[in-house]
C-alpha cells in the first residue's frame, strides 16, 4: 500500500503578477518531488476550516508541515514584535488543528522550518519572534541571497535520536529563518543545535508520537546531497 502524505498547503492571497492575478493554494514543488522519489503519494491540503482538520487527517497516513510565514505570536502569549514578518492567521489556525488531529489519530509528522516552530507552539512551547531577541545569537541563520542547495552552517546532533542515525554527529544545513524555538514543549526533545545554540531539530520525547522536525530546508538540497534525501525516505517509509 502506498503511503499517503498530506502536505499542509500555503496560499498566495495578495495581488501578484503570476497566475493571471488569481489567488492560489500551493506547496513548493520540491516537497512533492521528494515524497514521490521516496515512494510516497503526496496530497496537498489547502488551508481550510479548522473543523475539517479531522476529516483531512483521516484521509492521510502522515502529515508534512512546510515552511512559510511567521507564526502569529498570540498563540504563545505575546504581542507582535516590531521585527515580526508576514503572518497568515488562517494558516496558523488550520495547521494547529491538523497537528492536534495528527497526534490524536497517531499519524506521524515531519515538520520543516515554520512547521517545526508551529509544532512546538501547538504542544505548548514558545518562539523567539526574531533572532535579535536571542542573547547568544552568533551564526547567520538567514543565508539569502546564497542559494538553498548550499549548506552554510553546522549543526551538532544528539546521539540518542533518529537524526543521528540518518546524518551522524555533525552536519551542515542551509538556513532561512529569523525566528527560532525559545522554550521547548515538554513532549519534545532537542536533537540538534547550531553552534550558537539555536534549536535545529526536534523529535518526540517518548515513543507515543512519531515526530521529526528540522529548522532547515531538506527539500531544497535532497537532489544534491543524498544524506538530505534520507530524511524523506525515513519519513515516508519508517517514521
Ligand atoms: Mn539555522
Amino acid at each position: 500500500m502506498t503511503t499517503i502524505i498530506g502536505i499542509a498547503g500555503n496560499q498566495i492571497i495578495q495581488s501578484v503578477d503570476i497566475f493571471n492575478g488569481n489567488h492560489v493554494s500551493y506547496t513548493p514543488q520540491a516537497f512533492v518531488t521528494a515524497i514521490q522519489k521516496a515512494g510516497g503519494l503526496p496530497i496537498v491540503l489547502p488551508i481550510g476550516e479548522e473543523e475539517h482538520a479531522a476529516a483531512y487527517v483521516s484521509q492521510i497516513d502522515k502529515l508534512l508541515l512546510a515552511g512559510g510565514q511567521d507564526i502569529s505570536p498570540d498563540y504563545f502569549g505575546e504581542e507582535p514584535h516590531p521585527k515580526l514578518e508576514e503572518t497568515n492567521r488562517n494558516r496558523d489556525i488550520f495547521e494547529l488543528a491538523l497537528i492536534k488531529e495528527a497526534i490524536k489519530q497517531s499519524k506521524p509528522i515531519f515538520a520543516v522550518c515554520r512547521g517545526m516552530q508551529l509544532l512546538n507552539v501547538a504542544l505548548g512551547g514558545t518562539l523567539y519572534q526574531d533572532l535579535s531577541l536571542y542573547p547568544e545569537w552568533k551564526v547567520q541563520h538567514g543565508q539569502e541571497p546564497t542559494q538553498p542547495q548550499f549548506a552554510t552552517h553546522g549543526i551538532q546532533i544528539e546521539k540518542d535520536s533518529a537524526l543521528y542515525d540518518l546524518l551522524g554527529e555533525t552536519y551542515r544545513v542551509n538556513s532561512y529563518h529569523h525566528q527560532a524555538i525559545n522554550t521547548l514543549a515538554s513532549s519534545l526533545k532537542i536533537t540538534a543545535k547550531s553552534t550558537d545554540g539555536i534549536v535545529e531539530a526536534i523529535e518526540s520525547a517518548d515513543k507515543s508520537q512519531n515526530i521529526l522536525g528540522v529548522q532547515w530546508h531538506p527539500e531544497l538540497r535532497f537532489d544534491v546531497d543524498t544524506k538530505e534525501f534520507t530524511l524523506f525516505d525515513y519519513f515516508v517509509n519508517q517514521l
